[in-house]
């Protein structure tokens, strides 16, 4: 506080000595018989030569960090994909590095070579054609050029990998990425926010997550009997705000009930099988070398964006839609590990966008490694499917006797 008033009174005391400052100007500039707008013409060189200066300080500070950081400070790419993203990037650095240094060339250049000179006069020249068509067409022509190669790119890393890409699913939700591998079918099974249970994280579809999620809304201990049990309950008086909170929240279960009844009802039985064949992977992703990757991403309650920097990829996680990207690692974390000489170095996927409080921790590892040590851990991993995990007993689950009450 007692700072805060320090400041302020230097502030106000800066302020009322540079009025004063001016004001002795002024007058000093009148006794001398000059006018006050008149800039000395040595003052009026030393400014362009400032100009000429300061260029040159740009073009050789812009120089001397681009051959410290490399010339885009960006280190290698890990992915096939990356290589051909990071040629798009380059030719963008190129292109503004050539506007950089021509424009900044032109702009003080000239500012120091035309400097005022007494009893020269500017020459008036406002408008040239030739110049706008030039400044128009070139510009326009650079930037369609870049605007097409991005989108071809573009379309190539969205559309639907071919068969030999081994395809991942990556949850996104306030504040962690949970993968899916598609499993030994390599179709990931269909999902549907309306299963989302502790059982079932990411609400995968399959007869038994239906059942289980129509029992738990029927039976669990907030579920529709509980709530009916108090409702119907003659010992317990409750007062009628009460009772309506629990009216609202009966009527809203029995709507989400009745929409699990009709997803019963659709399910094809056949399509079980993609799913309690999925892995269920936290922490870290296991990625093998050489090997072309599709990534789905879903997000479970805000915008989320999946950015991998090492692999150059970034794809936006969005609540009710599903999007794509692809790539095939190139390098192992080994082998970067010998690259970057860092022996700690980890690839990563990052969260970029704001989603909240703890966005900055939203991070997995990522591991890439050689065929042979990631079949061994594939291996391992291939037993813990989401049916085994979940629901061990999937074989021996016989449906639930749980059927549609006549009025719905
Ligand atoms: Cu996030």
């Amino acid at each position: 506080m007692e700072s805060k008033l320090i400041i302020l009174i230097a502030v106000i005391l800066g302020t009322v000595a540079l009025a004063q400052l001016v004001r002795v100007y002024e007058l000093s500039a009148k006794l001398r018989k000059n006018a006050e707008h008149e800039v000395p013409n040595r003052d009026n060189v030393m400014n362009a030569r400032f100009m000429l200066v300061f260029m040159l300080f740009q073009f050789f500070g812009l120089i001397y960090l681009m051959l410290k950081y490399g010339w885009t400070g960006r280190g290698e790419a890990a992915s096939i994909e990356g290589v051909e993203t990071d040629w798009l990037l380059n030719l963008n650095f190129v292109i503004i590095l050539i506007g950089f240094f021509l424009t900044n060339f032109l702009l003080f250049y000239f500012s120091f070579k035309y400097v005022r000179k007494p009893g020269v006069k500017a020459y008036y020249y406002p408008h040239n054609n030739k110049l706008e068509m030039i400044w128009t067409i070139i510009p326009a022509i650079v930037l369609a050029a870049i605007i097409i190669l991005g989108l071809k790119s573009w379309n190539k890393l969205t559309a639907i990998s071919g068969d030999d890409a081994v395809r991942i699913e990556l949850f996104a939700k306030q504040y962690d990425w949970t993968a899916r591998y598609a499993g030994a079918d390599n179709v990931l099974g269909r999902h549907d926010y309306k299963l989302t249970a502790d059982n079932n994280e990411l609400a995968l579809v399959t007869s038994n997550t239906i059942d289980s999620s129509i029992r738990i809304m029927l039976e669990g201990t907030s579920g529709i009997e509980a709530i009916q049990r108090v409702l119907n309950n003659r010992d317990t008086v409750l007062n009628d705000s009460t009772m309506n909170v629990l009216r609202v929240e009966l009527s809203r279960k029995e709507r989400l009930l009745r929409l699990l009844f009709q997803m019963k009802g659709n399910h094809a039985k056949g399509l079980d099988n993609s799913a309690w064949d999925d892995i269920i992977q936290k922490d870290t992703l296991y990625l093998c070398v050489n090997q072309p990757y599709e990534f789905n991403f879903r997000a479970k309650d805000v915008l989320h964006s999946a950015y991998f920097p090492h692999f150059r990829a970034q794809m936006n996680a969005v609540p009710g839609m599903t999007t794509r990207t692809k790539f095939k690692p190139i390098f192992t974390t080994q082998e970067m590990r010998k690259k970057m000489n860092d022996p700690k170095f980890n690839f990563v996927l990052l969260c970029n966008k704001i989603c909240g409080g703890a966005h900055y921790k939203m991070k997995m590892i990522i591991v890439v490694k050689d065929k042979k040590s990631f079949d061994v851990w594939m291996k391992q991993k291939s037993k813990e499917t989401f049916g085994a995990k979940y629901f061990p007993a999937v074989e021996a689950i016989k449906a639930p006797v749980v059927v549609a009450p006549a009025n719905m």
